[in-house]
């Protein structure tokens, strides 16, 4: 058992911190504010390679395993976990193709990304959240089987308005179920697909959210990701794989705040003394210490259990859900220890706190987490 990185990944993480110190954190509540990325920051992350992380290498991508992702979703999520959520979407996106697409699909779609583009992935719609196998959007093949007529409408879809592709999950079935998921790639500006509402959140707000509406959008055959009826699963193999790194930037949210908070006790006098020499103090220190190392080494573990070809999906439950409720609770102390002071914006603590909710939420509730992780110790 190792638990350093090697050097490679020493150096990925530096780069990415130097970026996160230079380019992301001066910016990020601008970003929160402003509800966007900074003018030029998409092009500085695309070229360090973030946008194609999870992309194999033989299509142009850096083909990081998951335990160099991790480390690298855990610096940005330090930063701006709004700009961690832009470029995450981009490897939740790329999952279904890696898992599904032929080699003909892979090439166009990761030579889209590649080309510095951003992609999204749309499974939830405005009446499909936890319960994903009820997907009513409607893919009816068209008479000469050629292809497919998409309709009915996505929402919450990280990079809405500016990816240049799309993974949608739609029902070739008409009675809808499980059995009739089938994904498809789509491509902005095809006839009948617009973009709908963004949507004003309460955290990771630089990151872009939308609807998707799809009115009789023609999508070819050759644009299906795997069979008619394969959607659920390549849904659910993509969050496996996804998930740890949610746990990945709440680790980051949690280290951020942890790290504010700390350096302000050290500074911050009452009573003649700096806060942090107060015992009420340090056992808040101290529990965030152990929560934000417990949550780190579960995410890694996940990872390294993924990267390893075993049978993670128990474990990305377990990493995703630990970190994001670490990061909810550390993030609400680190207010906390702060008083008055961290619940400014003249302070980031509170920034954090409002990005480590989505956390709990987003790539399946933690309740979904918990049922995942209950079945599979269970059964
Ligand atoms: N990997 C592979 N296959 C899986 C799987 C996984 N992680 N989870 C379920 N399946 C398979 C099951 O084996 C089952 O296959 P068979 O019918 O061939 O036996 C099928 O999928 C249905 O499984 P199940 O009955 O458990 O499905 P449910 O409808 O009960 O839903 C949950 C399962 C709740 C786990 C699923 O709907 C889920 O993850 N929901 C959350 C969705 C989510 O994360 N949304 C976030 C939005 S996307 S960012």
């Amino acid at each position: 058992m190792d638990f350093a990185y090697n050097d490679e990944q020493k150096e990925i993480i530096k780069v990415v911190r130097d970026l996160v110190e230079k380019e992301i954190k001066p910016y990020a509540l601008e970003m929160d504010e402003t509800e966007a990325l900074r003018e030029g920051l998409l092009d500085k992350l695309a070229a360090q390679g973030l946008l194609g992380v999870a992309i194999p290498e033989e299509f142009g991508g850096s083909g990081l395993d998951a335990v160099t992702i991790a480390a690298i979703y855990e610096e940005l999520g330090k930063g701006c976990a709004g700009t961690a959520t832009t470029v995450a979407a981009n490897a939740l996106a790329s999952y279904p193709v890696i898992i599904a697409g032929n080699h003909g699909l892979k090439k166009r779609y990761f030579d889209i990304i590649n080309n510095d583009h951003l992609a999204a992935f749309a499974l939830t719609e405005p009446g499909t959240g936890s319960d994903a196998g009820s997907v009513s959007t409607q893919a009816r093949k068209t008479e000469d089987g050629g292809g497919y007529l998409l309709n009915g409408t996505k929402c919450f879809i990280t990079n809405g308005a500016l990816a240049e592709v799309f993974v949608v999950f739609a029902n070739t079935r008409k009675g809808g179920g499980i059995r009739g998921l089938t994904a498809f790639i789509v491509r902005k500006g095809t006839p009948g697909f617009t973009i709908g509402k963004a949507e004003n959140k309460m955290g990771i707000r630089a990151s872009n959210t939308t609807e998707l509406i799809f009115q009789d959008c023609f999508v070819p055959v050759a644009n299906r990701l795997g069979r008619e009826g394969q959607g659920f699963r390549i849904a659910m193999n993509t969050l496996d794989a996804a998930r740890p790194f949610v746990g990945a930037v709440s680790v980051g949210i949690a280290e951020a705040a942890f790290r504010a908070c700390s350096e302000y006790a050290k500074v911050r006098v009452q009573f003649d003394k700096p806060i942090a020499s107060f015992q009420m103090v340090q056992a808040m220190i101290a529990d965030m210490a152990m929560k934000i190392e417990g949550a780190r080494l579960l995410v890694q573990r996940a990872c390294w259990m993924k990267d390893e070809g075993l049978d993670f999906s128990r474990e990305a439950a377990i990493a995703k859900c630990n970190a994001s409720d670490v990061a909810m609770q550390v993030t609400v102390d680190a207010v906390q220890v702060m008083g008055g002071y961290g619940y400014m914006k003249e302070y980031p603590v509170e920034k954090y706190m409002r990005d480590a909710k989505i956390m709990q939420i987003y790539e399946g509730t933690n309740q979904i987490q918990r049922l995942v992780i209950a079945n599979k110790t269970l059964y």
